[in-house]
C-alpha cells in the first residue's frame, strides 16, 4: 500500500515536471521565431547627469527585431516591419524605405497593399535626429502636436521616443503610453520597459522579458566627481540575433550627429534612449533626449556606459 501510494506520487510528479517543460518550450516558441536561438545583451549605465537635471525614463530596443507573425522577428533594415512580413508585402527587407519617401512600416499602416509610391509628394528628405525625416513627420502630424525645439523625439511627450512609437505599432501623434490597447493589464510603457507586444496579449508571457532598473545612487563612493545626480542603470537580457545580413541605410540624408541604421553582417543594433527633465529647483529648462546606438554582436554581451557615450537628440516641451 506504502510502496504504491509512494509509487502513484512519483509519478505525478514526473508528470507534472513533463508539463512544466512543454509549457516552458511553447513558451518560447511563441516569443522568438527566428532561425537562431536569440542571445542576450545587457549592462551597467553608470550615469553622471548635466547639472540641474533628473532622469526621467530609460528605454531600450533591439531595433533588428520585429514583432511578426509568430513572435520576435528578424528586422534587418529596422524599418519595424521583420524580413518575413517584409516578402509577404513585396516590400525591401534591405530598405527602410522601398519606395523612398517614408519607411516601410508607415508605408504599410497608410496604404495596407504596401504601395504607398503617392503619399507625401514634396518633402524634406533629411533625418532628424533620431531617424525620421519630414514626410514621415508630416504624414503622421507630428509636427502640430506640440512646438517642440526638435521635431520628431517624443511629439506626444508621453515619454516614449517616436521612433520606438512607430517601430513597435503605438501611436506616436496621441499619449497612449498608460494606454493598454491589447488589454493584457501592461501598459504601453511596461511594454516597452520588458521588450513584449504593446498590439498583442502576452501578460503571461514572462519568459523572454528583458528588465531596465534604474536607481538614482547617494553613495559618495559612486561617481565621487560627479557635482550633480547620479543614476545606475541596469539592463538586462535584452535579446538579439546574430544572423542579420550587412545594412548600409540608402534612405534620404543622415546628418552629423543624427541616428544611423547601418551596422555590419552579424550584428544588431541596441538603441538606448534617455529621457530627463528638470529637477525641482530648476526652472525655465526644457526636457532633453539623449541616444546612444550599439552595435551588438555575437561576441559582445555588453551595454556598459556612461553619460558621455550618449548624444544630445534635442529638447521637447513635455
Ligand atoms: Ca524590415
Ligand atoms: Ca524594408
Ligand atoms: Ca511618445
Ligand atoms: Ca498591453
Amino acid at each position: 500500500m506504502k510502496i504504491g501510494s509512494w509509487v502513484l506520487s512519483l509519478s505525478f510528479i514526473l508528470f507534472s515536471l513533463l508539463l512544466i517543460g512543454f509549457q516552458n518550450c511553447s513558451k518560447i516558441d511563441l516569443e522568438i521565431a527566428s532561425t537562431e536561438e536569440p542571445l542576450f545583451a545587457g549592462g551597467k549605465l553608470q550615469l553622471c547627469l548635466p547639472n540641474g537635471l533628473t532622469l526621467e525614463n530609460v528605454l531600450v530596443q533591439n531595433i533588428n527585431l520585429a514583432f511578426g507573425n509568430s513572435g520576435l522577428e528578424l528586422d534587418s533594415d529596422a524599418d519595424g516591419l521583420s524580413d518575413a512580413s517584409e516578402r509577404i508585402f513585396g516590400l525591401d527587407p534591405l530598405k527602410r524605405m522601398t519606395f523612398g519617401k517614408i519607411s516601410d512600416r508607415l508605408c504599410l499602416q497608410f496604404s495596407p497593399n504596401g504601395n504607398c509610391q503617392t503619399i507625401t509628394q514634396n518633402c524634406d528628405y533629411s533625418t532628424t535626429p533620431l531617424g525620421l525625416n519630414m514626410c514621415e513627420i508630416e504624414l503622421l502630424h507630428l509636427d502640430t502636436i506640440m512646438p517642440h525645439p526638435t521635431q520628431g523625439l517624443d511629439s506626444d511627450g508621453d515619454g516614449v521616443i517616436d521612433l520606438f512609437e512607430i517601430l513597435r505599432g503605438t501611436q506616436p501623434n496621441e499619449s497612449d503610453a498608460t494606454d493598454d490597447p491589447d488589454r493584457d493589464l501592461i501598459t504601453n510603457f511596461q511594454e516597452f520597459q520588458i521588450g513584449s507586444n504593446p498590439l498583442r496579449f502576452n501578460a503571461r508571457n514572462q519568459q523572454n522579458q528583458f528588465t531596465i532598473e534604474a536607481q538614482r545612487m547617494t553613495d559618495p563612493l559612486f561617481l565621487p566627481n560627479c557635482p550633480s545626480e547620479k543614476w545606475e542603470v541596469l539592463i538586462d537580457r535584452i535579446p538579439f540575433v546574430a544572423n542579420a545580413k550587412e545594412f548600409i541605410d540608402i534612405s534620404g540624408s543622415s546628418n552629423e550627429g543624427s541616428l544611423s541604421f547601418s551596422r555590419p553582417r552579424g550584428a544588431n543594433q541596441i538603441l538606448i534612449a534617455l529621457k530627463v527633465k528638470p529637477d525641482l529647483g530648476s526652472s525655465g529648462v526644457l526636457p532633453k533626449i539623449y541616444f546612444r546606438s550599439k552595435i551588438v554582436t555575437s561576441h559582445e554581451y555588453s551595454l556598459d556606459g556612461q553619460f558621455t557615450d550618449f548624444t544630445f537628440a534635442g529638447e521637447v516641451f513635455k
